[in-house]
């Protein structure tokens, strides 16, 4: 492979972990779990994953030295800053317990695992990875394992390869996907163990145990570097006003951590526009009255943050999309079968009377990509919808309407952007390089352990690495169920921004000075160790 300079400097990073399972480490088993939610229902589905304890590497004798085990890894879904190191993590984890234990990858997602297509990650490959961005290494997919003749197709492989454990490295969906297949190969007494990491650039797979997912850390700080760079060139040219949208399909972290990383004079945040039950024309208003006040102080410039889920956070819009979901589940067969052309009007004729007369109000794009197009999870492809250009056009309407009325006299000129793509491959900031480490470290010992249905854990990530913590959390205790596909399903219970959480107060306490006022913050390439806003704000 080609290197660049950065690229020979960075594989020479050794990632920092943490001082618990750097050397001989025992496991220390905490209380039994219980679901967040549902437990009655999640009990049943998993009967021996369920109520599992939390477990802790501590320093100590080691019960499970020596032992031989083979591995398979799994890069899930969308790409993440860091997941090479996870990969590499599990590979020094596994080797240090026994050189003769061997890790083999399975190629473009979960489908390697059904397709048995795999490579065995020698110490030459691994080495061409450490400390990269990407998951080139054996690539990703968004192929879902929920059928028992998938899981059955893994176990012939595994046992053809003498594998022991599969890592899945995933979002909230693969994770709860890793959680079914630890409980079958259970259940069916395989002795194969299933253990998750948390991936995501998104930031929506946390909780109080897992404190982030890897990824968010460097793509934040990437987006955070370009809205830099744009709002500069605004206070520069004074004469655009740039409407940035974020990745981030079923929260707004992202978003919120770019604010309060940059200062930006519109902040969309979707938990709060569902919250505050605000509507489209809402949300165009408010936007419209900040470029008014900024042109009443002669500053026909400015920068506006949208998270890219916004419409579904849209209450009636979400009312739409969940009708939609149940009638597309409800008449699968005859959907599949209409022409393209005519699966609008099929839409409209099916749904009730309310959501027809939104759905038709929408631009066609936006409603076409809500009727037709679904990913593998089922879910609203909203990296597809241009929301970032609809509200652009939409408040440029409302300006020209006040500018008629005598209500607002500026120049509204607008540049458009989408950010997701540019970060989810850079180079791991050194938080995602040691934080990812660590996880595929925790992870190869929860394998010799014996443990499955767990993801593996790295807290406490606020201080210095040698202070985090390591360990363990039982998949189950994540879950609840949640409408998916028009039927309830056990899955991961997604984290939303809290309303009432420190990162979206602080960002509350200070949005209409930033509004009105310029006061951009340049932050520049990641070049420092620090820790996101979020993390410290939550903390
Ligand atoms: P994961 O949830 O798999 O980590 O992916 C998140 C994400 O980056 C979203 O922010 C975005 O909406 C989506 O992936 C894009 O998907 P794709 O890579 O399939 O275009």
């Amino acid at each position: 492979m080609n290197k660049s300079a950065l690229q020979i400097e960075r594989s020479k990073y050794s990632p920092k972990i943490p001082a618990s399972i750097d050397g001989a480490t025992k496991l220390v088993e905490g209380k039994a779990t219980e679901s967040v939610a549902d437990q009655a229902d999640i009990k049943k589905l998993f009967p021996n994953t369920y109520g599992m304890p939390i477990v802790t590497f501590e320093n100590g004798e080691s019960k499970v030295a020596n032992t031989q085990f083979n591995v398979g890894v799994i890069l899930s879904g969308g790409q993440a800053p860091g997941g090479h190191n996870v990969v590499s993590g599990i590979f020094d984890g596994i080797k240090k317990i026994n050189p003769a234990n061997k890790l083999y990858g399975f190629l473009g997602g979960p489908s390697g695992l059904v397709d048995h297509k795999y490579i065995e990650l020698t110490s030459e490959i691994i080495d061409e990875y450490r400390n990269t961005g990407g998951f080139d290494i054996i690539g990703s997919g968004r192929t879902k394992l929920e059928e028992v003749e998938q899981f059955d197709k893994g176990l012939e492989i595994c046992n053809k390869l003498g594998i022991k454990a599969i890592v899945i490295i995933g979002g909230d969906d693969s994770n709860t996907n890793a959680c079914v297949l630890a409980e079958y190969y259970l259940q069916k007494n395989t002795g194969i163990q299933v253990i998750g990491c948390p991936k995501t650039i998104d930031g929506d797979l946390k909780n109080e145990m897992i404190e982030t997912s890897f990824g968010f850390d460097t793509a934040t700080k990437v987006y955070a570097e370009v809205i830099g760079n744009i709002e500069r060139d605004a206070n520069s040219a004074k004469k655009y006003w740039h409407f940035i949208k974020l990745m981030g399909r079923s929260a707004s972290h992202v978003t919120l951590e770019a604010a309060l990383q940059t200062q930006p004079n519109v902040t969309l945040i979707g938990e709060e526009v569902e919250a505050k039950n605000q509507t489209l024309d809402d949300v165009v208003t408010y936007i419209a009255n900040v470029v008014a006040k900024r042109a009443a102080n002669g500053d026909n410039f400015g920068t506006v943050l949208v998270p890219e889920g916004l419409i579904e956070f849209i209450p009636a819009i979400k009312k739409l999309i969940a009708e939609l979901n149940d009638m597309l589940a409800a008449n699968q067969a005859e959907f599949d079968k209409i022409a393209v052309d005519d699966k609008i009007d099929f839409v409209i004729k099916h749904l009730s009377a309310e959501n027809a007369a939104l759905f038709q109000s929408l631009p066609t794009a936006v409603s076409k990509q809500l009727a037709l197009e679904r990913d593998p999870h089922g879910n609203v492809q909203v990296s597809l919808i241009e929301t970032e250009q609809l509200l652009a056009e939409m408040v440029s309407k409302k300006l020209a309407a006040w500018k008629k009325e005598g209500k607002y006299n500026g120049k509204f000129a607008t540049q458009h952007h989408f950010f997701g793509y540019e970060g989810r491959c850079a180079a791991p900031s050194n938080f995602d390089a040691d934080y990812c480490y660590s996880l595929g470290r925790v992870a190869s010992l929860l394998i010799a352990s014996g443990k499955t249905g767990y993801m593996s854990s790295v807290r406490n990530t606020t201080k210095p690495a040698a202070e985090w913590l390591a360990g363990g959390i039982p998949i189950t205790a994540m879950m609840n169920m949640e409408k998916r596909n028009g039927k309830m399903k056990p899955v991961i219970q997604k984290a939303l921004v809290k309303l009432d959480g420190g990162p979206f107060k602080f960002f509350a306490a200070n949005r209409d000075k930033w509004a009105t006022e310029t006061s951009y913050i340049y932050p520049g390439p990641i070049v420092a160790d620090q820790t996101t806003k979020t993390l410290v704000l939550e903390h």
